[in-house]
């Protein structure tokens, strides 16, 4: 059974998880408003990523004998100047959330939780890759600068990716 320690800071992740789907799903909003579809579709896979993230902590936190509570979901923000402020706002996101994986690490230590210590794994691994892939479209963003038609074209890139559901073990 897991402890209410363990359980309360499982639910604070659900919800940040449930933050970061809002916050890209804002994210697309903006990108199909200036009609970049592909970085909108990349924004897309990134939302059903962050519920795949949050239903992972969810299922566990059931698997342990534990109560799901859903908490409220801030507002995201709706508004950004270029491409290239949304990915810097996706990274900086990122970071925070890697900050709170390695929190809830903390707790499971803490807690001498084995299985949520090994369960967590798979998180940590996966804030790396998080991180990576929003840094790589910052480098190809400044790379392209103000040319549009280079722009494009990475919107095409974006356009191609596709949601594989991660196995979260
Ligand atoms: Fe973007 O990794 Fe979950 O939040």
């Amino acid at each position: 059974m897991i402890s209410q320690k363990m359980g309360n800071a499982i639910n604070d992740q659900i919800n940040a998880e449930l933050f970061s789907e809002y916050l890209y799903l804002s994210m697309q909003a903006y990108f199909q408003r200036i009609n970049l579809l592909g970085f909108a579709n990349w924004m897309d896979v990134q939302v059903k990523e962050e519920r795949a993230h949050g239903m992972g902590l969810f299922n566990h936190l059931i698997e342990r004998g534990g109560k799901v509570e859903l908490l409220a979901i801030d507002k995201p923000k709706t508004d950004w100047s270029s491409a290239l402020e949304v990915f810097e706002a996706a990274l900086e996101h990122e970071q925070f959330v890697t900050g709170r994986i390695n929190s809830l690490v903390t707790v499971a230590e803490e807690e001498k939780d084995r299985a949520s210590i090994s369960f967590l794994d798979w998180y940590v691994k996966e804030q790396v890759e998080e991180e990576f892939n929003a840094n790589s479209i910052i480098q190809s963003l400044k790379l392209i600068g103000p040319d549009a038609n280079a722009l494009l074209l990475l919107d095409k890139d974006l356009a191609a990716r596709t949601f594989v559901a991660p196995v979260i073990a």
